[in-house]
């Protein structure tokens, strides 16, 4: 049984049960409590979830599982199988976690007030605005972010970009997620990209 250990509203284990839901895969959630990450550094060497456990392996960082999930189970399959469509989905998904990801994780550090340069948010603030639009071009004449079939670019992106739309849950008092509902908020622009946040929004998630 694949086992992986999570914290409430993540967006990054949001990814990997997107992944899980896909594939039709049975999981059992381990919860962490947000403050204590001691069972988390013991078995990954390092504090952040999603960490996943089948067997002997531990696979930490959302986007690796997603990649050990492909390999263990290929079908139904999160990644193309043509070898330079998949490397275009790999280059989406690095594009977004070490360049998207910037401008919203700055503006997290900038809350608080030692950090903050005015000039800085409003640039970083521009950015993630901005970002819509390439969002709305990769949906020009298709359903998902690579193509006709859902998949790992459409996992890796949707728990953070949902934030043009969907509510933040109440409950959910993660700064982080203020950042992206503040900045991506469609308000009726974006038509595609507001129509594939329902799309995926509608795909199962492992529970
Ligand atoms: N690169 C990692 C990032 C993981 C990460 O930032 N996890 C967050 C939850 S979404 C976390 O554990 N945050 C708690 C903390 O920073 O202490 C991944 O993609 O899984």
């Amino acid at each position: 049984m694949i086992r992986v250990w999570r914290i409430p509203f993540s967006t990054n284990v949001e990814r990997v049960a997107l992944a899980l839901g896909h594939k039709g895969l049975e999981v059992e959630w381990v919860d962490v409590p947000v403050r204590d990450r001691t069972a988390v550094v013991e078995l990954s060497g390092q504090p952040l979830v999603p960490v996943l456990q089948d067997g002997a392996a531990v696979v930490a960082d959302s986007t690796a599982i997603l990649e050990y999930l492909e390999e263990r189970h290929p079908d139904p399959p999160l990644y193309p199988r043509d070898e330079a469509r998949r490397a275009e989905a790999t280059l989406l998904i690095d594009w977004f976690n070490r360049v998207w990801k910037k401008a919203p994780n700055e503006l997290d550090r900038m809350l608080d007030p030692e950090e903050r340069v005015e000039a800085r948010v409003r640039a970083q603030a521009e950015e993630l605005r901005r970002s819509r639009d390439r969002f709305e071009a990769l949906l020009a004449d298709r359903p998902y972010m690579l193509g006709e079939d859902f998949g790992a670019v459409d996992c890796a992106f949707f728990p953070f970009l949902k934030y043009g739309v969907l509510e933040v849950d109440p409950e959910d008092t993660e700064p982080f997620h203020g950042i992206l509902a503040d900045h991506l908020a469609l308000d009726g622009g974006h038509p595609r990209l507001a129509a594939w946040i329902h799309r995926v929004d509608a795909h199962p998630r492992a529970e």
